[in-house]
């Protein structure tokens, strides 16, 4: 059992988490919309998480698309949009740096469709959510990069006539199986497991965990606040990403 979460100050959680992950031979990452707050994307729970009043429980469904195409195709156009006024922030580039040191037994899963993980310059990412600049035909089911291109309100397919989709996974899909495949496989390998400003509710993404500690992994946890995961994790960073990532980098460069 990992010992209960950390009363010590912050610096004492870094050190720590500085004594696991420098000797870890294999080390997988899981991120959630915590890790691009500060690159100014909004996260999808707490505080500002509603889009017009919307949860992302009712928009980001097969049946929301359904019923309502339009609305769906407005909360996807408008972060689109977005995407094309964001860069990466210290905690993706901090990231990138971990990368760089472990080569290729480092994964970086993440939950997020922003792209900011491969802008920063991180290479082996696993998006289990998909990607928002790509769009999907509910025709023909072909994906196309449409990057961040401003699309009509209601895209449709220019060889099939049918309507586009963004191709990202809402709820009641599958994730990719062989995208989900290699992100299980990956942290089942890892010996230390880093988990990033995510909410920790949405399965299975939130499973994965459980798959590490089953597996005998550490699991370290940055969040500005407790998730539905903190308490079984052996350390847990609280404070921005931005900060505390780059941080535990700088340490582990000191410490060799
Ligand atoms: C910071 C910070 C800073 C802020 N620094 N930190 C009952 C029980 C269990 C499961 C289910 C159930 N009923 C249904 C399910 C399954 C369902 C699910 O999990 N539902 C739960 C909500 C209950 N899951 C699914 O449906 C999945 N598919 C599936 O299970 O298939 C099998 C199946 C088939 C048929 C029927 C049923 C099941 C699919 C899930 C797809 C999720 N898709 C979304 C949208 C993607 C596209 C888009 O972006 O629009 O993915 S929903 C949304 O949530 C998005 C995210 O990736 C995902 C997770 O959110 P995340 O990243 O954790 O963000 P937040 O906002 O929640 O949290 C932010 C965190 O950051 C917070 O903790 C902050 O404190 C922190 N933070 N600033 C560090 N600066």
């Amino acid at each position: 059992m990992p010992p209960p979460i950390d009363a010590e100050s912050f610096t004492e959680a870094l050190d720590r988490a500085v004594r696991i992950l420098r000797p870890a031979k294999k080390v997988a990452v899981l991120t959630g919309a915590g890790i691009s707050a500060e690159s100014g994307l909004a996260t999808f729970r707490g505080g500002g998480g509603l889009w017009e009043g919307q949860r992302i429980e009712d928009v980001a469904t097969p049946r929301a698309f359904a019923r309502d195409p339009l609305l769906v195709w407005r909360f996807y156009n408008l972060r689109r949009a977005n995407l094309a006024t964001v860069n990466p922030n210290p905690g993706h580039r901090a990231l990138v740096e971990l990368e760089n040191r472990l080569g290729a037994d480092f994964t970086l899963v993440t939950q997020n469709v922003d792209g900011l993980h491969q802008a920063a310059g991180s290479h082996n990412v696993l998006e289990i959510h998909g990607a928002l600049r790509r769009v999907r035909c509910v025709g023909c089911q072909r994906v196309s990069d449409r990057g961040v291109e401003v699309l009509p309100e209601l895209p449709h397919c220019e060889e099939r006539g049918s309507l586009l989709r963004p191709d990202v996974v809402w709820f009641e899909e599958a994730l990719p199986d062989d995208i989900w495949g290699r992100a299980v496989e990956a942290v089942q390998a890892c010996d230390c497991f880093l988990v990033v400003g995510t909410s920790a509710v949405v399965y299975p993404a939130a499973g994965l965990i459980d798959v590490a500690r089953m597996e005998g992994a550490d699991v370290i946890e940055a969040n500005l606040e407790p998730s539905a995961v903190s308490t079984r994790v052996n350390i847990l960073l609280l404070g921005p990403a931005g900060t505390s990532l780059p941080e535990l980098l700088k340490r582990m460069k000191e410490e060799g």
